[in-house]
């Protein structure tokens, strides 16, 4: 019985799966930020997609589940540009999909990776994802070949930003948009919960990638193209200074720190018209 379990009755029992490649990707993808945009619009782009940002292609059974994690703090003006353009960018996929946003509750330092946690532990509490994308606020994908499934390995996704020239900072550089598996995510024992504001927690993440056997895969430079929506450092999210010393000692820690010590409190979880809003309390530094 090849056809998927969870289907519900919106869909047939006879659909064929979709095309391993999908005729409806294109390649380049201008981006250009319209002034006046609003979550309506978006919306009223978007008819197929319903309650809490889910998607599922109406004419052929999706070969690929994939959640999208946003964590997120005063960013709304962010999110609507991100969402108007990655709902159309992912059906063009013919993925079946979702979108988690993660709210950080309260005024207290933002924390990126532990709030990847929480939206990876939510997410698959709700649904068997096949592929997670670690997904920052700001990042807009900039060609359609940038498929939004996993590798065998953990991929880096964002590789060629417009802040860097259109090329990898450094060797290393793992940050902005991610993509793991459930196995690559447990394998490595999630993110680190305890990098506070700005910086090093995309580095200790990509180091615990190797740390625990495998890879990091990449997409074509020519492809893995992004355009970050300009901002200046928020507030809430200083510069983190211990993430020099924090980061040197990560093949101590990673074992001992992530996805088996994530503690936190849900405060709301609203499924609204184009994504799951997960408000959480993931506390303070200890
Ligand atoms: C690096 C930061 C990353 C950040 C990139 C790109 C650190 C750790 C100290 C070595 N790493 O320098 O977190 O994503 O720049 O801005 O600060």
């Amino acid at each position: 019985n090849l056809s998927h379990p969870s289907r519900g009755h919106s869909h047939g029992d006879e659909m064929p799966y979709c095309p391993k490649t999908s005729p409806l990707i294109g390649g380049p993808i201008h981006v250009s930020f319209p002034s006046g945009l609003t979550l309506a619009e978006v919306q009223r782009k978007n008819p197929l997609v319903v309650r809490g940002g889910r998607y599922r292609p109406p004419e052929c059974e999706a070969r690929h589940k994939t959640a999208i994690i946003i964590p997120h703090r005063n960013r709304e003006h962010h999110l609507k540009f991100l969402l108007y353009y990655l709902h159309p960018f992912l059906q063009r996929q013919q993925l079946s999909y979702g979108i988690y946003v993660i709210h950080q509750a309260g005024n207290y330092t933002f924390n990126r990776a532990k709030l990847m946690n929480v939206g990876f532990r939510e997410a698959m509490r709700e649904e068997d994802w096949d592929c997670l994308f670690f997904h920052d606020v700001d990042l807009i994908p900039e060609d359609d070949r940038n498929l939004y499934v996993c590798d065998a390995n953990p991929k880096h996704a964002a590789i060629a930003m417009d802040k860097f020239g259109y090329k990898l900072p450094y060797k290393m550089y793992f940050g902005g948009v991610s993509a793991l598996s459930p196995l690559h995510y447990l394998k490595m024992n999630g993110f680190p919960n305890n990098y506070w504001g700005w910086g090093g927690e995309d580095d200790d993440i990509g180091v615990r990638v190797s740390l625990a056997g495998m890879y990091i895969s990449r997409p074509s430079l020519k492809v893995g193209r992004y355009k970050m929506i300009k901002h200046k450092l928020d507030k809430g999210n200083d510069i983190n200074p211990k993430r020099f010393n924090m980061l040197a000692k990560t093949r101590q820690t990673w074992k001992m720190d992530g996805m088996n010590t994530v503690e936190y409190e849900i405060v709301s979880r609203d499924y609204l018209p184009l994504y799951t809003n997960i408000t959480v309390n993931i506390g303070t530094e200890s």
